[in-house]
């Protein structure tokens, strides 16, 4: 229903003339403004966290891969064994958990995790001598397709002998104890089993619904090739376009104010008034308490009722391409404050600048897209950590104690990389009477 409210505007006219002059008054009916504001979540839900290239790996060669991973992710790898047709080495499908359900990294040798598939791309022919050159290959594959699935060599209802992982390729994964881990991949191949390079690859870090091949379903296009010749660029293309940082949005809070800051001040601590709560767990009520109890502020709320795909339905959260939308009335002079949790963070919030968002610049209603407005702070109760993996941030806190920043709110400025505002929301205000 639309909301229309008046007030009476008392318009003061000083006068120049002489004091016995009588001074009018006139009363003026101005009627107070609706304003929308819509929060939406733009970021991209990526497959993938973080994703990279593996080398072409001669015999007896290692090489080392750097990645970071927090508590709940999963490593996946592929590399094709050069001497064969589509033979790629990976893990199981949905690749291997980085971690315990304690929240101890896994590390050491992990060869034991590595799998033989098959690309369903070529028909396998016999690996045991090096006349299986990716020249010859490629001629092969164009006129032979195999045209089948993605399965395990193990399955494969044919005479040929394949050779055990273990017999061509090491791998091993170290950790710093915080969330970077190190991939070494080791050619371990030999005459004895076969003799054959491992082609460049790829692997990616992702959570446990998601994958970089799935057994039973054809392979991806860029599998092809990876078997014809060894070309890992296709497949990282489509890879590296799938990865990237992913949030929700924490529920949040909003107030109308005139000049000041009611939530927070730049460059001082926090006011212990629930933004702490806020910033680092998501939950906008102590903040909202406080607000509404201050008489001097009509017009404070919440925002947590997400529109769009809110299928998951996280305590209202908002996902990736969902929106917030909430109304509010403000007379000219008033600013709207609104603060809400980037979830993949510490103690990350969006916010307006210090001092709100202006809702009458120029003495006008203010309309149209507001998200150069916004800022993502640091609220100086948590120590930073990477975004997305970090141990402390609410979606892998567990019951883990974190560590106070004892800093204060600011304009987020780390040692990490962040998306621009632009890439994580939009946010556009509409005003009627
Ligand atoms: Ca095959
Ligand atoms: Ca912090
Ligand atoms: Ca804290």
């Amino acid at each position: 229903m639309r909301n229309i409210a008046y007030c009476l505007f008392l318009v003061l006219v000083l006068s120049a003339c002489k004091k016995e002059q009588e001074i009018i008054t006139p009363e003026i009916e101005v009627p107070v403004t609706t304003f929308t504001l819509t929060f939406e979540n733009v970021m991209k839900a990526h497959n993938f966290f973080q994703s990279g290239t593996t080398d072409l790996i001669q015999l007896e060669e290692r090489k080392t891969y750097t990645f970071v991973a927090g508590v709940g992710m999963h490593l996946s790898f592929v590399t094709m064994l050069l001497e064969s047709n589509d033979l790629f080495y990976g893990f199981e499908d949905k690749g291997i958990a980085l971690y315990d359900e304690n929240g101890v990294a896994l590390t050491g040798d992990i060869t034991s995790e590595v799998r033989l598939w098959d690309a369903g791309i070529a028909i396998n022919e016999i690996t045991d001598k090096g006349n299986r050159k990716t020249s010859r290959q490629r001629a092969l594959h164009s006129e032979i397709r195999e045209d089948d699935v993605i399965q395990l060599v193990d399955s494969l209802k044919d005479d040929l002998v394949y050779p055990r992982p273990d017999s061509t390729i090491r791998l091993s994964l170290e950790h710093d104890g915080n969330n970077q881990f190190i991939l070494t991949i080791e050619n371990i191949s030999s005459d004895e089993f076969l003799n054959s390079t491992l082609s460049p690859g790829v692997f990616a870090i992702h959570q446990q619904n998601k994958q970089l091949f799935k057994a039973g379903e054809k392979a991806p296009s860029g599998f092809d090739a990876m078997a014809d010749n060894g070309d890992n660029a296709v497949l990282w293309a489509q890879v590296s376009e799938e990865t990237g940082f992913t949030s929700i949005i924490g529920t949040g809070v909003y107030i109308v104010h005139k000049e000041g800051n009611p939530i927070f001040t730049n460059g001082e601590q926090d006011r212990g008034q629930g933004l702490e709560t806020l910033a680092e767990y998501g939950n906008p009520e102590i903040l909202h308490n406080v607000l509404k109890a201050d008489s001097t502020f009509p017009e404070v709320g919440l925002f947590n009722d997400p529109i769009g795909n809110d299928v998951l339905n996280l305590g209202g959260k908002l996902v990736p391409g969902d929106r917030y939308e909430f109304s509010f009335n403000a007379n000219p002079g008033d600013y709207v404050s609104i603060a809400s949790m980037l979830v993949e963070t510490n103690d990350l919030f969006f916010a307006f600048a210090e001092g709100g968002l202006e809702l009458f610049p120029l003495g006008l209603p203010l309309n149209g897209e507001v998200t150069n407005k916004i800022q993502l702070w640091d609220s100086g109760t948590e120590s930073n950590e990477f975004p997305g993996a970090g141990c402390f941030q609410p979606l892998r806190n567990g019951a883990k104690e974190s560590t106070d920043e004892h800093g204060v709110v600011q304009p987020v400025n780390d040692a990490f990389i962040y998306p621009a505002i632009s890439d994580l929301v939009r946010v556009t205000i509409k005003s009627e009477n």
